[in-house]
């Protein structure tokens, strides 16, 4: 009893000699911290992730759906029912897959465009701010191990670039960790030759056409488009990958010069390549105000274009969370930010990258530097 009393009595006098208001600060409306969210078969329940401090939603999908239909609304309105019921926001989805034939530029894109279309339209209706896609031809982000153990035993995923150069895709194989194909062996087969015939330029006139179909709808319903980078930001399997650097992303942003063609600053995916100066990009595409979702996490750059991904704390990884979340926080951020995969630890099972210990970790270490820098600078 006594005990109780007297830690009681010592919050209380802190508190009180500090003057610590922690729920309507200013800077907690600077930008808006969200977990991705698997849905109803994420082994993690909404609860968890409430708990989290500073958690305002989550970002998540309809998987149900073949890619390319158009989502039903009343599992639209049944997902925003589930995590709006938990306390969370539903005002990211991540992600709305765009159909191979799209990025092929097929006669039948027509259809999946008009489909993709009416997607905006009906999340727009529900309330959804930010819709974040990727343009990558076939697969999505690549890794050669899910579960490399690190020294502390915690495990995390890794990108063998001489490994990846070993595989030949073209033969319909192809056995990738995390990749989970839908393709049948011939089906894989028949799309990678489809795509033999795609050049880069190809790609960029195939996401124009898309682009300019897409971004008015999404201005008329007032959602965000937030093209996620390719990761790696390289070419992988002959297949071409266009959204990988500085120079591409403002050609992007120039093909429709909207507010509402936007990106997602994945510094994984982006910051894997050395090329890419992660910091500079953030100020760069944050003052021209189209940096709509973040996804931050670290990776350690092992040379010969081979990386790992580590804890989010600048000291495990190649980034510098500091130096990034300055570059947020003076170019006036207010959009969305997760954190982005994480390791697996203190024995979780779950799914490769999205357990929820270690990304809680690494939202808490964001805030933390979050406030700091919001109480610190001017
Ligand atoms: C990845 C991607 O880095 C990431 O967030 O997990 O799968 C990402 O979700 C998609 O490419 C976005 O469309
Ligand atoms: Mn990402």
């Amino acid at each position: 009893m006594q005990n109780i009393y007297v830690s009681i009595n010592h919050a209380q006098q802190r508190t009180s000699k500090s003057r610590i208001i922690y729920s309507k600060e200013k800077w907690v409306n600077y930008m808006k911290m969200t977990f991705r969210w698997y849905g109803p078969n994420d082994p993690i329940p909404l609860q968890y992730i409430k708990q989290i401090p500073g958690m305002t939603g989550v970002v998540s999908a309809i998987y149900t759906v073949p890619v390319g239909d158009v989502w039903p609304r009343e599992d639209i309105y049944n997902l925003k029912k589930m995590v709006n019921d938990a306390g969370l926001e539903l005002k990211v989805i991540e992600s709305v897959p765009v159909h191979e034939d799209i990025k092929l530029g097929l006669p039948t894109r027509e259809r999946y465009i008009a489909n993709f279309g009416e997607t905006i339209r009906r999340l727009g209706e529900a309330g959804v701010e930010v819709i974040c896609y990727n343009f990558m031809p076939v697969f999505d982000w690549t890794r050669t191990q899910l579960n490399y153990v690190l020294e502390d035993g915690s495990t995390t995923l890794i990108y063998d670039s001489t490994q990846i150069k070993k595989i030949e895709p073209n033969n319909g194989d192809l056995e990738l960790p995390g990749w989970d194909s839908s393709y049948t062996k011939e089906e894989l087969k028949d799309l990678l030759n489809k795509y033999r015939q795609i050049s880069e330029e190809d790609l960029w006139s195939n996401l124009e056409y898309f682009l300019k179909k897409i971004i008015p709808i999404a201005e008329e319903c007032g959602i965000k488009m937030a093209i996620h980078p390719d990761d790696p930001p390289w070419s992988i399997f002959g297949l071409p990958r266009i959204i990988t650097n500085e120079e591409n992303i403002e050609r992007l942003l120039k093909i429709v010069d909207s507010p509402y063609n936007g990106i997602t600053m994945c510094s994984g995916s982006l910051g894997c390549a050395s090329f890419n100066d992660y910091v500079k990009m953030v100020r760069k595409f944050g003052a021209m105000g189209r940096i709509h979702f973040a996804h931050l996490r670290n990776v350690k750059l092992l040379g010969n274009d081979s990386f790992m991904e580590t804890a989010h704390y600048s000291a495990c990884g190649s980034l510098d969370m500091v130096e990034i979340l300055k570059a947020y926080y003076e170019v006036g951020f207010k959009g969305y930010i997760r954190p982005d995969h994480g390791r697996m630890i203190w024995g979780e099972q779950g799914k490769p990258g999205y357990g929820l210990y270690d990304r809680a970790l690494g939202a808490m270490y964001l805030l933390g530097i979050w406030e700091t820098l919001t109480k610190t600078s001017r």
